[in-house]
This record gives structure tokens, C-alpha cells and sequence, in this order.
């Protein structure tokens, strides 16, 4: 019984193989990245810039200083808002917090009263493991980028909340035209793995891209409007079915006229000109 146990557990043991550890690694990042893209998708698509009209798509600001909350007076790359964006604080397979960069244009406070758009300047650039261009594959513009940032590598100390300790950078190749920086606002990115030509590794990090297309946003809203203008003496055309508001009540017409200075055709007076349809509070709730 010893020995069949003995047999089983060296067989158990030889299951596990350093590829498989490898593999699983590589599956446990795969996993929390596309978690929380969804996370950030998700409130992107619920989270409304109060302007008029009302917008969604804005993205929110990294997180700065490792409490999980959005800072605004941060720069565009830190770690993902895992509180503001109210899901779990993800962890790569070293078990690191996850890192996030953000283009400017889409940040919130920079939208106006439209959706994003592909920003015009300063992209997001990614890169595949190869070195080859992302943004080309998806045809696509990249709004942000989210790090699994990996373990420890020489030269880096943790923690803190320097990205150079986190993300790294590596040599030119493939279509990039400039060195990778993965901890810069700006990039290049590329996806690692990438080892020094004597196999040590240089870059560790793994992403996932979030693009224009990813994001599910709800209609531009416009608010209700006051549909009622204000009654005059002098001067005023109405045409059948206009809204004015008189004394706080709300009339709608029902002959077309003209006003030319006399008090006694006031809509609360000339029943046969104006009906009484409710109060001025009506007349932008939709009500009327
Ligand atoms: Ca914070
Ligand atoms: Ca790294």
C-alpha cells in the first residue's frame, strides 16, 4: 500500500512540469487581464459625464498611490482603479496589483459633450510578443492599455509606486520605430516575454488592449428641455400648440395671434386663446 502510494505520488509529482507551471502562470494573467477589462469596460458603459448632453465614455484616472481609488493628479500610467471600478483587487501570477495607462483625450474631465473618438494625437502603441504592430492587426485605436506588471526583475525594487519598478523597456525590433518603454505614459508597448541575448529576462510584463470598439456606451442623452417660453404683452406670435408660462402655470395655445401691449389678453384671462395645462414645473419634465 506504502509503495502504490509512494508510486502515485512520484507520478503526481511528475505531472507538474516547469512548462505547466509556466502555463498556468501564463493562464492565471490571461485570466485577470480579460477580468478586468471587463471591470473597466463595464463602468465606462455606466459611469455618465453629467454635462448636457449626457455622455458616456470617459475613462478613469490610474491609480497613483496604491489604494485602489482613481487619483486625478495622476499621470496616465498607474495602477488599474480596482475600487473605483468597484471589482476585486486583481493579481497577476507573481501577485502584483495591476497596472494601467490611459490616453489623455479620454480621461475624466477631458471629454466635451461628445463619445471618444480615436484620439488624434500621441496613440497608444502596442506591440505583439514578435514586435509586430497591434494597432495594425485591429484596425482599431487603443484607449488603454492594462499591465499584468510580473515578478521582480534585476535593477527593479518593490513596492512602491514607480512604474520603472514594474513595467519595463526593451531594445527596438519588429515595427517599432522607437525603444519599448511599457512604464512611459506614451510607450511604445510591447508584450512580453523578452530575454537578454544571454536568456535573462528583460521585460516580464503581459497586457490587454482596450480599444474604441470594446466599449459598449448607452445613447447620448439630452436632458429634458423647458419646452415653455415665457408669455409677453408685446410683441409675442403664437401659433396653435405653443407652450408659454404665465404666474407659474403653463398654457398651451389654441388659436394663433399676436400680443400688441394689451394686459387683458394674458392667458390666464382669454380662455379661448389659452388653456391651462399645468404648472411651470411641467414644462421640462416631459410632461407636456
Ligand atoms: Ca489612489
Ligand atoms: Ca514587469
Amino acid at each position: 500500500m506504502i509503495f502504490v502510494t509512494v508510486i502515485f505520488a512520484m507520478g503526481m509529482m511528475r505531472a507538474v512540469s516547469p512548462r505547466d507551471i509556466q502555463a498556468n502562470a501564463e493562464q492565471r494573467n490571461a485570466d485577470v487581464l480579460a477580468e478586468a477589462k471587463q471591470g473597466l469596460v463595464s463602468w465606462i458603459g455606466n459611469h455618465e459625464y453629467t454635462g448636457n448632453p449626457v455622455v458616456y465614455g470617459e475613462f478613469p484616472h490610474p491609480d497613483s498611490n496604491g489604494d485602489g481609488v482613481q487619483d486625478s493628479s495622476s499621470a496616465s500610467i498607474g495602477r488599474l482603479p480596482w475600487k473605483t471600478l468597484g471589482i476585486a483587487e486583481l493579481k497577476d501570477s507573481a501577485g502584483e496589483t495591476l497596472w494601467y495607462v490611459v490616453h489623455p483625450s479620454v480621461r475624466i474631465g477631458t471629454l466635451a459633450t461628445s463619445p471618444p473618438t480615436c484620439p488624434a494625437s500621441n496613440q497608444l502603441k502596442p506591440y505583439g510578443v514578435k514586435g509586430n504592430d497591434l494597432n495594425a492587426i485591429t484596425g482599431t485605436c487603443v484607449l488603454a492599455i492594462i499591465f499584468a506588471p510580473g515578478a521582480l526583475l534585476p535593477g527593479q525594487s518593490r513596492p512602491n509606486h514607480v512604474a520603472t519598478n514594474y513595467l519595463e523597456g526593451a531594445p527596438q525590433f519588429g515595427a517599432a520605430s522607437t525603444n519599448y518603454a511599457n512604464y512611459a505614459t506614451t510607450g511604445p508597448f510591447i508584450q512580453g516575454p523578452i530575454n537578454s541575448s544571454s536568456g535573462q529576462p528583460l521585460l516580464n510584463d503581459r497586457f490587454i488592449i482596450v480599444t474604441l470598439n470594446d466599449l459598449r456606451l448607452p445613447p447620448t442623452q439630452t436632458p429634458n428641455v423647458d419646452k415653455c417660453k415665457n408669455w409677453v404683452q408685446n410683441g409675442g406670435s403664437y401659433t396653435v400648440g405653443d407652450l408659454v408660462k404665465y404666474q407659474g402655470r403653463a398654457y398651451k395655445c389654441l388659436q394663433s395671434h399676436n400680443t400688441y401691449g394689451d394686459p387683458n389678453w394674458a392667458p390666464d384671462l382669454v380662455p379661448a386663446l389659452w388653456q391651462d395645462v399645468g404648472t411651470v414645473g411641467q414644462c421640462n419634465q416631459g410632461a407636456l
